[in-house]
């Protein structure tokens, strides 16, 4: 076994080679190996120096996770790197890859830093719940000033070794690999004759109590309901107003406290499960096929984002469109999502054009796809009209090219069943605007080969999204735990609630919108839509709720028209749609219904029953493979709460028996409707938890 800190001599300096892949997590055995190779570089008569570096693709990504919530083990990070700082040799850190939390706190407490030109840096503890525990809140300011402090500290962002260098957080940027980076700087700190240079001996700037008020006031309503980040700005303020050994002891507490919180646990869950959903037994080994130039079928709003996406990503696309009208708008519509990107820096203008110039053709003709490796379909949702597409693609596409559909619920089955190569056939769902929204659904359909699957998976990792495997089923994952959600909240507004009430509790809950705001977003057309299709399926005791139909009845679509269930008169600053309320009081009329009050409580209460029964039925139906599939599904698709790590996990925290007593109560009132989940009532005569299916 290789040991976790490799030391070695060259040229009088002491190297501290950090060597635990794939990433050098900061684990137990590390930070002991830190400190034994300080000591004994410490009492090496042959080393003048020090240098710490990371073996690998990076330098120290941070504390190990995967500890959280254990008890500590000693030596504690913070022991580690005071006595890094009180080392009577110079100690320098040679920064590559990603320099991120504790790893970059090491980093700090060394007494240079050095970095290659690629490296990023960063104190990212916020995105988990957490704070930089190990000094960072104390050491970043006095380096950078403020601001630049509470800015990395509070968004948790990464940045480049240039930014590094201008704020002061970093000595120097050298060519090379980090260990010839971090000699030629050392050998040059020697031959100056520098000596240690302890971070805590830099005064901070005097405390200005306006300028931390005014961080707490930003950061909060950035980042509504979470506790992480305004703990962050008071650590921050504790490096100003207290002596350098107090601020590390008030870190400490708010780092402690920060540690326990529910919080905490959700976002830690989140990352994760992030890094977990691809990892499927059906795909693990399998090779997926290349991919370099995709097809997309019509030029909608969806299938310009999708094209726009795969261009941004170094795909080439071919687009079919019907007519050479259609043809012309879909062009113009991918240049101004291209158009977008240059406005935000993200593209060149010269970059924008090749895309655009070479590396997108849009055509009227299917013979243009022969040679697309594979193809998305993003046409309109009707059965005959996939089955058209797909017969014409079957005939001109190459062998081995993938057919995809980006249909959101339409059986994928028989749309595979008119191609003679179902084995090649796979839903990829994508979430608009596709070229920004991360979650793709890649829907495995009876006869999708691994193969196929794997490629949906590469393709989503190209287009940086995160991609979850779903089974086929009216909805997949997300559209169907949403269409139970959904109809909870509008069986809630039925019995009394108001649209604006819902709207409020569940972004109170955490959501980035409410329900009812979210079908104004999306259109409200889409759910009259819907409600006509399923219409004949649908059982004389559904409850379907009328006064979106009448809305809908009076051309209100929500934000595109103007008005839905809010006026967008100012869009900026929607209000209730005054007209709404009568429509409702009349369809609560026609039912006999006498309306009753509900509180925030309830409503969460029942709208969170409602999707965390239908995610367990999916999850028990096999269509999510397990719970952690739906907990990305609505942390990426449906604006969840990423602190509150995902439905399955909110649930778990909650506690499933708590969650069941509620569905059964609901069930009492409304039988039709509530069913408890078998899966969520076999766990709990179990005693177990969702996250004991997560493997
Ligand atoms: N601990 C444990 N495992 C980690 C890890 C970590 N810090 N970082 C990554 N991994 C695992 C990850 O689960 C995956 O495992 C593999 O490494 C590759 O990761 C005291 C308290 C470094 C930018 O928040 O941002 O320091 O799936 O797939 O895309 O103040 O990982 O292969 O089994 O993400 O190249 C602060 C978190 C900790 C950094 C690399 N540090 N990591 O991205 O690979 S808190 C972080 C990342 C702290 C101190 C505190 C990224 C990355 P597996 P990957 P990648």
């Amino acid at each position: 076994m290789t040991e976790p800190v490799a030391y070695s001599v060259t040229d009088r300096i002491a190297v501290l080679r950090v060597q635990n892949p794939p990433v050098n997590a900061l684990s137990q055995a590390v930070r002991a190996g830190l400190d034994a190779g300080l000591a004994r570089a410490l009492a090496d008569d042959g080393a003048d120096a020090i240098l710490i570096l990371g073996d690998g693709r990076t330098f120290i990504a941070g504390a190990d996770i995967s500890e959280f919530g254990k008890p500590l083990a000693a030596p504690g990070l913070p022991d580690v790197v005071n006595r890094i700082e009180a080392a009577g040799k110079p100690v320098v850190a040679a920064l590559h890859g990603t320099a991120l939390g504790g790893g970059l706190e090491v980093a700090l407490g060394a007494h240079y830093r050095v970095a290659v030109p690629g490296a990023k840096v960063g104190l990212p503890e916020v995105l988990l719940g957490i704070l930089p525990g190990a000094g960072g809140t104390q050491r970043t300011p006095r380096l950078t000033g403020a601001e630049a402090a509470l800015d990395m500290i509070t968004t948790g962002k990464h940045i480049s070794a240039t930014e590094a260098l201008r704020i002061g957080l970093i000595d120097a940027i050298e060519d090379g690999s980090p260990e010839e980076a971090g000699l030629r700087f050392t050998r040059r700190l020697l031959v100056e004759g520098a000596g240690p240079r302890p971070t805590r001996g830099i005064a901070p700037a005097p405390h200005d109590p306006a300028l931390f008020d005014a961080w707490r006031a930003k950061v909060a309503a950035k980042t509504r309901g979470q506790i992480a980040p305004v703990t962050c700005v008071d650590a921050v303020e504790a490096a100003f107003t207290l002596p350098f050994d107090a601020g590390l002891k008030r870190e400490r507490e708010l780092f402690s406290g920060l540690m326990a919180s529910p919080q905490r646990e959700g976002l830690i869950h989140a990352f994760f499960i992030e890094r977990k959903v691809g990892k499927l037994p059906e795909i693990a080994g399998v090779t997926p096929r290349d991919v370099a130039w995709i097809g997309v079928i019509g030029g909608g709003t969806m299938g310009a984002g999708i094209a726009a996406a795969a261009l941004l990503n170094g795909l080439s696309v071919t687009l079919v469109e019907q007519t050479e009208a259609a043809r012309g708008a879909a062009h113009a519509r991918i240049a101004g999502i291209l158009g977008d990107s240059v406005a935000r820096g993200k593209l060149t203008e010269p970059a924008r054009d090749t895309l655009l110039g070479d590396r997108l053709t849009c055509v009227t003709e299917y013979a243009a796809l022969a040679d697309a490796d594979l193809v998305i379909e993003a046409a309109f949702e009707d059965m005959a009209v996939k089955k058209t597409i797909f017969t014409a693609l079957d005939q001109h596409c190459k062998p081995g090219a993938i057919l995809a559909t980006n249909t959101s619920y339409l059986d994928i089955n028989e749309i595979a069943a008119v191609t003679a190569r179902p084995g090649d056939v796979i839903g990829l769902h994508f979430f608009s605007p596709a070229h920004v929204m991360r979650l793709l659904e890649v829907v495995v359909a009876e006869h999708t080969a691994p193969e196929v699957t794997a490629t949906g998976f590469a393709l989503a990792k190209r287009l940086k999204k995160v991609a979850v495997r779903a089974g086929v089923c009216d909805g997949f994952i997300g559209n169907r735990i949403l269409a139970s959600y959904r109809m909870a909240a509008d069986h809630m507004v039925l019995e009394g609630a108001t649209p604006y009430a819902i709207d409020a509790a569940m972004v109170d809950f955490g959501f980035a919108m409410g329900p009812f705001a979210v079908s104004d977003l999306a259109g409200l057309d889409i759910g009259w839509a819907t409600r006509k299709r399923l219409a004949p399926l649908r059982h004389p005791n559904d409850r379907i709720a009328k006064f979106a139909d009448m809305m809908c009845e009076e051309g209100w679509f929500g934000r595109k028209t103007g008005r839905g269930f809010y006026d967008y008169t100012d869009p900026k600053r929607p209000v209730p749609n005054p007209q709404v309320a009568a429509m409702i009081d009349a369809d609560r009329a026609a039912r006999g219904i006498t309306p009753r009050a509900f509180t925030a409580e309830d409503i969460q209460r029942r709208y969170m029953a409602a999707m965390i029964n239908e995610a367990a039925k999916v999850v028990g139906d096999g269509i999510a493979a397990r719970p952690l599939d739906v907990d990305v599904t609505l942390l990426y698709g449906y604006g969840f709460p990423r602190w509150r790590g995902g439905p399955m996990k909110y649930a778990d925290m909650r506690g499933l028996p708590s969650i069941l007593a509620d569905i059964e109560a609901f069930a009492q009132d409304d039988p039709h409707f509530w069913h408890p989940a078998p899966l969520l009532t076999d766990l709990v005569a179990r005693g177990a938890s969702f996250d004991s299916l997560n493997g």
